[in-house]
């Protein structure tokens, strides 16, 4: 039997929900136009992502005994955050609407906000070049956006990138637990009542889902393994990979929370006061990458954990490039990035992260006091004490070399491309 989320409202239904916003203009006014190529400006096939529209039925992909459980009837309110740039009308409108009209059985979804990072494309292209990849976010959207109940925009005046737009988006955040959601996602049946659960009972637990993935070619819906957790090499490149053979011998219910060294960053659900406790996100990292790791080691070396929640389950468009340009380069940015959190960090250790890394020796990546000061004054824990008690299945050196690994080892369903591991670290 296949077992469906709530299918698409009624018309009379939607449009009540959706207060004056306009739908159809909104989809209708930003169409591919015949003969572009519908993978140029996004990085998937815009063409199959428009044809969906702004809402679907999906598969619900959870393990039958999910359905089964019971959450508290007064679980806290939440506020979703969702970042985005350069993206398509049609994959943030179902992300906006898959969200807001998903069934929290509480009266207890906030807000919906939306910061968003418009792009100064001459300070980097060229004035007369325009780049695809780099168009601004008219006011305009922001506008018509808001006309969603629930939902408020925040537009940057200027590129400020994911790290300091959730920071910005988590401050003017009205509820007590936060939820960060990427922008090309959607969320499957019940999937914030187990995460927000898990908050509740414990404060310091920073949760995550199940990531399912769309296809970014023809926009299926298809299920992640749940037998993965998050992992990294020494070059700080996130990977999936399996749950250690005696963890994984020892779980005899398939919807209890998996322990995960790290997080995939995208979507994760977080105590706000907690959030704030640990000193945010580290605002001098830049546009995207390496704030995973940083979040990561943060949360479990001063004092909380992280999760995977088998029965939470959100799907994303995974890619294989940025749709976007980086003004300072792709690779310079993640060494920047990376370097930081390996500089605050990870003590001895960091000197794997240089040899597998060695371009990032003598790279600028600023000042650390701040984050060195905020490390002391929350008494965290060494990296050593990571090692041994969160990741101890972490090779040292040449012993962990990045394996490459198919799409169809880490998915149960069928797909056609082949992807490595690390192609599977939510981009953008
Ligand atoms: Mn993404």
């Amino acid at each position: 039997m296949l077992q469906v989320t709530q299918p698409p409202h009624s018309e009379q239904n939607q449009n009540q929900q959706l207060g004056s916003f306009d739908e159809k203009s909104y989809l209708s006014a930003k169409q591919l136009k015949p003969g572009d190529d519908p993978y140029r400006e996004h990085a998937f096939n815009l063409q199959e992502s428009d044809r969906l529209g702004g809402e679907r039925a999906i598969r619900d992909t959870r393990h039958y005994r999910c359905a089964a459980l019971n959450y508290d009837a007064d679980l806290p309110s939440t506020s979703i955050i969702i970042t985005f740039h350069n993206e398509a009308r049609s994959t943030l409108l179902r992300t906006i609407k898959s969200d807001v009209f998903t069934v929290y059985p509480c009266p207890c979804l906030s807000v919906v906000m939306c910061a968003i990072n418009p792009c100064k494309c001459g300070a980097f292209v060229g004035l007369n070049t325009p780049s695809p990849l780099c168009s601004a976010l008219p006011a305009e959207d922001c506008q018509l956006l808001t006309q969603i109940p629930k939902v408020r925009c925040l537009r940057n005046g200027r590129r400020e990138g994911l790290i300091r737009s959730r920071v910005r988006g988590a401050s003017s955040a009205s509820a007590s637990i936060l939820t960060f959601l990427d922008s090309h996602c959607e969320v499957n049946a019940d999937w914030l009542q187990p995460m927000i659960q898990r908050v509740k009972e414990d404060h310091t637990r920073v949760v995550s889902p199940i990531i399912d993935v769309i296809s970014l070619d023809n926009f299926a819906y298809l299920a992640a393994s749940a037998d993965l957790r998050g992992g990294f090499d020494w070059s700080l490149h996130f990977k999936w990979e399996q749950i250690p053979i005696e963890q994984k011998m020892a779980r005899n219910d398939p919807t209890q929370p998996i322990r995960t060294p790290v997080i995939a960053g995208g979507i994760f659900v977080m105590d706000k006061s907690w959030f704030n406790h640990l000193g945010q996100y580290d605002t001098h990292m830049d546009i995207w990458g390496g704030e995973n790791f940083e979040l990561s080691f943060r949360v479990w070396m001063c004092g909380g954990s992280l999760e995977i929640l088998p029965c939470s389950r959100v799907g994303h468009v995974f890619r294989k490039r940025h749709p976007y340009d980086f003004p300072e380069g792709n690779a310079l940015t993640y060494i920047k990035n990376t370097r930081r959190a390996a500089e605050v960090w990870m003590d001895e250790y960091k000197q794997y992260y240089y040899s597998a890394r060695p371009s990032a020796q003598g790279k600028a990546f600023g000042s650390i006091t701040d984050r060195l000061t905020l490390r002391r004054k929350l008494n965290c824990k060494p990296f050593r004490w990571y090692m041994e008690n969160v990741y101890p299945e972490l090779r040292y050196g040449a012993q962990n070399q990045k394996q490459q690994f198919t799409m169809k080892q880490v998915y149960s369903y069928c797909v056609t491309k082949l992807f490595t591991y690390s192609d599977m670290r939510i981009k953008d």
